[in-house]
Parts: structure tokens; sequence; C-alpha cells
């Protein structure tokens, strides 16, 4: 039995910058995309849940979100987007959920499926992402909302439910009764100018498009899309998650107490070196960069990388290289002391096909 999630980021960009700038407390966030040269050009690339109340919402020209601002006389702050930034949250949130499931498939820069089949029920399932959205949060400061249900399609509708720091369960026994009071624009897939066809004949709700017979869905919409459409809304989807190529590989976890000794910190660097060296293992990977990531206790995040003379899969030049480099960020900053560290190898290439290759 499949059982999958999907973990979105809650108004990902404005959650960011509120971690940021804690000052920013008690006003709404509004986060541009400056076209132009003025303050005034370009468009919203997304609004915090305050700033929605009030109407301003993703692709709104920035002119326009100023201006209901004003009207309504609300405190609201228009920053300009900092990708990369956004990025690197995104980047450690994705490793965070990297230890919850054997498979991920990173959708998109806030957004995630997780393979939970091997949690065997339901209920822990619905542990596993409480722990994991609890943890998203401790670490990173942003929350998240889930859905899980049997397949990928009802897990991504079902994260969509109860936002912001929902978790919605569909089990599949539910499915049926989940899917039938939607709008058939909610189902994932169907764009305004689907929906409006739909609507036109009549079938408003997903519950109606499920009851619609195959043949006249082709008939409207033609053989594959009728097809798709007819078993979207009966809740049938895939449960295969699109490992991407790894670019990288890492580990990070949280030390028992803000430390900068490295006895205290050797032993988590060789834990995270050996589960990284699985998970290389696995996949029949080496690896020629080596990088280790440390969160300060005032949670400042910096990396420190070194590239090898070589490819390789050896634990022992992971582990050796992080040591040298976590001893070379803490001289380097005699007044920091380490919340957490992380391990990432990358560069990543295929150990067989250079074994061939050496052979050739
Ligand atoms: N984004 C953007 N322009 C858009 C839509 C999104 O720049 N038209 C960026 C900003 C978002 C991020 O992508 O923060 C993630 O997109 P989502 O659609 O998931 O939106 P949010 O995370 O902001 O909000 P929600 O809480 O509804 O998921
Ligand atoms: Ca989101």
């Amino acid at each position: 039995m499949a059982i999958i999630a999907h973990l979105d980021l809650d108004a990902f960009f404005a959650s960011c910058e509120r971690v940021r700038y804690p000052d920013l407390a008690g006003k709404a966030i509004v986060i541009c995309i400056f076209s132009g040269r003025g303050e005034e050009t370009g468009a919203v690339s997304t609004a915090d849940y305050a700033a929605r109340e009030l109407g301003i919402g993703a692709g709104m020209p920035i002119r326009q979100a100023k201006h209901i601002a004003e009207s309504a006389d609300a405190d609201v702050a228009f920053l300009p987007a900092d990708k990369e930034y956004y990025a690197m949250v995104s980047e450690r949130v994705m490793s965070i959920i990297e230890e919850y499931a054997d498979d991920i498939e990173v959708a998109s820069i806030d957004e995630a499926y997780l393979d939970l089949s091997s949690s065997g029920s339901y209920a822990d399932a619905v542990q596993e992402m409480r722990r994991l959205k609890q943890e998203i949060k401790a670490d990173t400061g942003v929350t998240a909302s889930t859905g899980i249900g049997p397949n990928k399609l009802v897990a991504k509708m079902a994260s969509d439910q109860d936002k912001p720091d929902g978790l919605t369960v569909v089990t599949p026994e539910n499915v049926q009764d989940f899917l039938a009071n939607l709008p058939v624009r909610e189902l994932y897939g169907v764009g305004p100018k689907t929906a409006q066809r739909l609507e036109s004949m009549n079938v408003t709700v997903i519950g109606d498009l499920a009851e619609t017979a195959v043949q006249r869905l082709i008939e409207m919409f033609g053989e594959a899309k009728g097809v798709s459409l007819h078993r979207k809304a009966n809740g049938e989807g895939s449960t295969e998650l699109e490992q991407r190529e790894k670019k990288q590989l890492s580990r990070i976890t949280t030390l028992q107490e803000d430390t900068r000794s490295m006895s205290d910190i050797r032993p988590v660097i060789r834990e995270l070196a050996r589960d990284v060296h699985r998970r290389l293992r696995q996949r029949d990977i080496q690896y020629s960069t080596v990088t280790v990531i440390v969160i300060s206790s005032e949670r400042k995040t910096r990396t420190r990388s070194r590239t090898l003379p070589a490819a390789t899969c050896s634990l022992e030049t992971m582990y050796s290289t992080s040591e040298i480099l976590i001893d070379e960020f803490l001289s380097g900053h005699p007044e920091e002391r380490l919340r957490r560290v992380g391990v990432r190898v990358g560069n990543l290439s295929n150990g067989m096909q250079e074994t061939l290759d050496a052979f050739g």
C-alpha cells in the first residue's frame, strides 16, 4: 500500500523574510520582483496571509498592491525578492525532509513529495509528518502545509486544504468523499479554460466529473485529456516519485547543545558522513567536493567547501575533509558556537561508469 505525502511551505518567500527580520512582526509582508528602476514597476511574487486578506496576491502589479495597502491604511512591508537566500532555506528544508523518507521528489523550491509507504500505516505516517513539520519549524522558522494520501494527486490536493501549517489526511476509503464536493477548478491540472467548459456542462464539483461518462469527456476534450480527467476525478494518480538526478547529497543535524568543541562536534560529523556515504554507496556514486554547513547560535548559515583532486567514494576522505573544514571555520570565527552542522558532497559522478571508463 502506497502512502504518499506532499509538503508545501506557506507563503514561502514572505516566511523566509519574516525569519530573517523579526522586526517585521505586526506588519504584513509582500515580496516584489521589481522590473524597472522605480519602486513601483514589477509584480508581486508572493504575499503573506495578512496581505492576502487585504486582497494582495502573487502576480499583481506592485503599484496596485501598494494602492490597496494605502487605501486600507495597513502596515505592509514591500521587500525585494532575494532568491539566493530563499534557495538556501529551501535546501535546508529539503535536507530535513530527506531524513524522513527513503524517496523524495523535490517538486519546486518549496514543495516536495515523500514516499512514506514503509511507515506501514496512515497513523504512523501522520506521526512522521507531525515530527517533520515541527523540525522544519524549529530549524528554519518557516511553516509547511502537508497532505497525506494514496497517491501524489490526492496528497497534493490534501496539502492545499488547510493552509497555513495544516496537515490533512485522506485515506484510500475517504478519497471519494474528499474530492466529491471540491470545485472542478481545484482538481490539480485543471486550468481556468477547462473549468469553464466543465461548468458549462453543469459539471461544477469533482464528484460531478467523476460521474460523467468517460466517453463524454473524450468527446469534449479528446482521448488523452478526457481519460486523464476521468481518472483524476476518481482519485487515481501516480505513486512514482521522480527522483531528479542528484547534484549533491547532504545531511544536517542539530548538536545537543551549542558548542565549539571539536570533541563534541567530531562524532556528530562522523555520523553525518557515514549516513551520506551510505546513500552514495546505495546509488553507486562518487563525489569530488565536500562542503560543511555550519549554523551558529545566532542562526547564521555558512558553508565551507573543498574540491578534491579526483572523484572518490571514500568515507575516510569525506570525514577528514569535513573535520578540517570545521576546524578552519572555528579558527576563523573564535567567537562563534555552533548550533547545527551538516556535511554535503557534490560534483557527483557515477562510480561504475568511472571504473568502466578507466578500462576503456
Ligand atoms: N512565486 C512567484 N510568483 C508566482 C508564484 C510563486 O515568485 N506567481 C514564488 C513565491 C512563493 C514561492 O514561489 O513564495 C512558492 O509559491 P507558492 O505558489 O507555493 O506560494 P506561497 O508559498 O507563497 O504561498 P502558499 O502558502 O499558498 O503556498
Ligand atoms: Ca508554498
